[in-house]
C-alpha cells in the first residue's frame, strides 16, 4: 500500500500512470463502441439524445485527459525522461506523487457527472450557452468543470516538474543540444501545458461563476459574449492538440532510429527546431476552430495562413523520419510496423488538417464528420499508434518481459485495417454533409456508417487481442535480459539496469 500510495519514485509513479491510462483507455473504448453502435444503423438504439451526447462528451474527455496525456507524459515521461538525462529521479518527487493522485478523483468526478441528473451533453468544448444554466441546468456540468480543474492542476504540477528536471538535473556537461529528442518533446509539451492550461482554467471558472454566482461573462443579456468563451477555450484547445502529439513525435524518433539499425536520427537539430516551431505556432492559430462565428475576412486570412505554416515544421519531421529509415534494412518488428503506420497515417490526418485550415472550405466542413475523420487520423492513428509503438518498444525495459512478436504483428494488422475502416469513410460522410454530435442521420448515410461501425468492432477486438498478448507475456514470465539492444536505442548516458523491483516483481505481483 505504502509503496504505491505514497511513492516518490519516478518509475513507480510512471507505472501508476500506465495502469490508470490503460484503465481509462478501456472506459473510453467502450464509450466509443456505444457511439458506433448507435450510428451503426439509422434510427435509435440508446433512445435518448441527451445520453448520446453525454457519452460523446465523456469519450473525448476520457481519451484526452485520462488516456493519451497520462500514458504519454505521465507514463513514458516519468519512466524515460530522468533516465535519458542521467538524473536519479524527478526534481520534485513528492509533487510528482500529487500530480498522479489528483487524477483518480478527477476521473471519478467526470464519471459521476455522467451518472447524475442530465449528464454533460455539451461536447468537450463546453460552449455556452449550451453549457450555461439555460442549456444544462443540472449539476452535471459543474462536476465536469471541477473534474477539469483537478486534471488541470495535475498537469500544471507535472509540467513544472518536467521543466525543472530537464533544465536543472541533466548530467554535468550535457548541453541542451545533446539531450535526446524524447526529452526535448516532453520539455516543449510541458511548456505548452504551462502556458495554455491556466487559460482553460480561467474560462471554465468564468463559466462556473456564470452558472452559479450570476455573473454574465458569456451571457449577452448581462453584457457578456459567448464568443469570448470560444476564444479562451481554443487558445488552450489548439496547443492541447499538439500536447497530445509532441511526446509521440519524440518516441517515434527514438524508435525509428533504433529500427533503422541504430542509425542516428536524420537532422537531430532540425527535429528540435521543428518541435519548437510547432509549439510556438500552436499558440497563434486558435481561431481556425471558429471560422464560422462571423470573423472579418482579414482575420480569417491570417488564421488560415498561420495554420498552414505548421505544415512546414511538421513536414520537416515527416521527411526526417523517412530519411532516417531510407537505405536501412528493416526488420519489420512490431514497433517498426507501428512507427511506420504512424508516419503514414499521421501525415494523412495532417493533410486533411491543411484542407480544413482554408477558412472558406471550413465553412462547409465545420462540425461535419470530415473534422471527426481529421482528428481521429492524427489522434487514433497518430497519438495511439505512437503509444503502441512506444509501449512495445520499451516493454522489456518497463517489465523485464517479452511479448509474442508474431501475435503482435497480427494485432498490428487487424488494428491498422480496423481504424482505417472506421475513420476513412467518415471523410465521405463529412463531405456529404453528415454533421457531428447527432445520434441519427438520413438513410443516405447508412452504408458508410455500417462500414465505420464494423471497423470499430474490428479495432475493439484487436485491442482485446493486445490485452491478451500482455496477459500471456506476464503469465509466462519470459524474462528478457536487459539487452544492449535497448541501451543504444535510448542513447543512454548511464548504463543502469531498471530498478530491481520493476525488473522482477511485476510478474509476481500479477500472479
Ligand atoms: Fe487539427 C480540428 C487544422 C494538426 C487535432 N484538430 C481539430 C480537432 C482536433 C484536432 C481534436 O484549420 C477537433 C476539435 C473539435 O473538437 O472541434 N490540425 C490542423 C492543421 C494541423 C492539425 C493544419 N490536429 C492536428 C493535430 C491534432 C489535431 C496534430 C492532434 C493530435 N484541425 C485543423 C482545423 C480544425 C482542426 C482547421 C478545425 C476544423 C473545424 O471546422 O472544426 C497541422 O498541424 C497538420 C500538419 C501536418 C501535415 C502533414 C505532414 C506534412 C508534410 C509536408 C507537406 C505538406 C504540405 C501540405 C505542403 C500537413 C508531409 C499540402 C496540402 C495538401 C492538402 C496536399
Ligand atoms: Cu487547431
Amino acid at each position: 500500500m505504502k509503496r504505491w500510495l505514497m511513492s516518490t519514485n519516478h518509475k513507480d509513479i510512471g507505472t501508476l500512470y500506465f495502469i490508470m491510462g490503460i484503465w481509462s483507455g478501456m472506459i473510453g473504448l467502450s464509450m466509443s463502441m456505444f457511439i458506433r453502435m448507435e450510428l451503426g444503423s439509422p434510427g435509435t438504439i440508446i433512445g435518448n439524445d441527451q445520453m448520446y451526447n453525454t457519452i460523446v462528451t465523456a469519450h473525448a474527455f476520457v481519451m484526452i485527459f485520462f488516456m493519451v496525456m497520462p500514458i504519454m507524459i505521465g507514463g513514458f515521461g516519468n519512466w524515460l525522461l530522468p533516465i535519458m538525462i542521467g538524473a536519479p529521479d524527478m526534481a520534485f518527487p513528492r509533487m510528482n506523487n500529487m500530480s498522479f493522485w489528483l487524477l483518480p478523483p478527477s476521473l471519478t468526478l467526470l464519471m459521476t457527472s455522467s451518472m447524475v441528473d442530465t449528464g454533460t451533453g455539451t461536447g468537450w468544448t463546453l460552449y455556452p450557452p449550451l453549457a450555461s444554466l439555460t442549456g444544462h441546468s443540472s449539476i452535471s456540468v459543474d462536476l465536469t468543470i471541477f473534474s477539469l480543474h483537478m486534471a488541470g492542476v495535475s498537469s500544471i504540477l507535472g509540467a513544472v516538474n518536467f521543466i525543472t528536471t530537464t533544465i536543472n538535473m541533466k548530467s554535468e556537461g550535457m548541453s541542451m543540444e545533446q539531450i535526446p529528442l524524447f526529452v526535448w518533446s516532453v520539455l516543449i509539451t510541458a511548456i505548452l501545458l504551462l502556458l495554455s492550461l491556466p487559460v482553460l482554467a480561467g474560462a471554465i471558472t468564468m463559466l462556473i461563476t456564470d452558472r452559479n454566482l450570476n455573473t454574465s461573462f458569456f451571457d449577452p443579456a448581462g453584457g457578456g459574449d459567448p464568443i469570448l468563451y470560444q476564444h479562451l477555450f481554443w487558445f488552450f484547445g489548439h496547443p492541447e492538440v499538439y500536447i497530445l502529439i509532441l511526446p509521440g513525435f519524440g518516441m517515434i524518433s527514438h524508435i525509428i532510429s533504433h529500427e533503422s539499425g541504430k542509425k542516428e536520427v536524420f537532422g537531430n537539430m532540425g527535429m528540435i527546431f521543428a518541435m519548437g516551431a510547432i509549439g510556438l505556432l500552436g499558440f497563434v492559430v486558435w481561431a481556425h476552430h471558429m471560422f464560422t462565428v462571423g470573423m472579418d475576412v482579414d482575420t480569417r486570412a491570417y488564421f488560415t495562413s498561420a495554420t498552414m505554416i505548421i505544415a512546414v515544421p511538421t513536414g520537416i519531421k515527416v521527411f526526417s523520419w523517412m530519411a532516417t529509415l531510407y537505405g536501412s534494412k528493416l526488420t519489420m518488428s512490431p514497433s517498426c510496423l507501428w512507427s511506420m503506420g504512424f508516419v503514414f497515417l499521421f501525415t494523412l490526418g495532417g493533410l486533411t488538417g491543411i484542407i480544413l485550415s482554408n477558412s472558406s472550405i471550413d465553412i462547409t466542413l465545420h462540425d461535419t464528420y470530415y473534422v471527426v475523420a481529421h482528428f481521429h487520423y492524427v489522434l487514433s492513428m497518430g497519438a495511439v499508434f505512437a503509444i503502441m509503438a512506444g509501449f512495445i518498444h520499451w516493454y522489456p525495459l518497463l517489465t523485464g518481459l517479452n511479448m509474442n512478436p508474431t501475435w503482435l504483428k497480427i494485432q498490428f494488422i487487424t488494428m491498422f485495417i480496423g481504424v482505417n475502416l472506421t475513420f476513412f469513410p467518415q471523410h465521405f460522410l463529412g463531405l456529404a454533409g453528415m454533421p457531428r454530435r447527432y445520434s441519427d442521420y438520413p438513410d443516405m448515410f447508412t452504408s458508410w456508417n455500417i462500414i465505420s461501425t464494423m471497423g470499430a468492432l474490428m479495432s475493439t477486438i484487436s485491442m482485446m487481442m493486445f490485452i491478451m498478448i500482455l496477459w500471456e507475456s506476464m503469465m509466462s514470465s519470459r524474462q528478457t535480459m536487459f539487452s544492449s539492444h535497448m541501451m543504444s536505442s535510448m542513447e543512454w548516458n548511464q548504463n543502469l539496469p531498471p530498478s530491481e523491483h520493476s525488473y522482477n516483481e511485476l510478474p509476481i505481483l500479477i500472479k
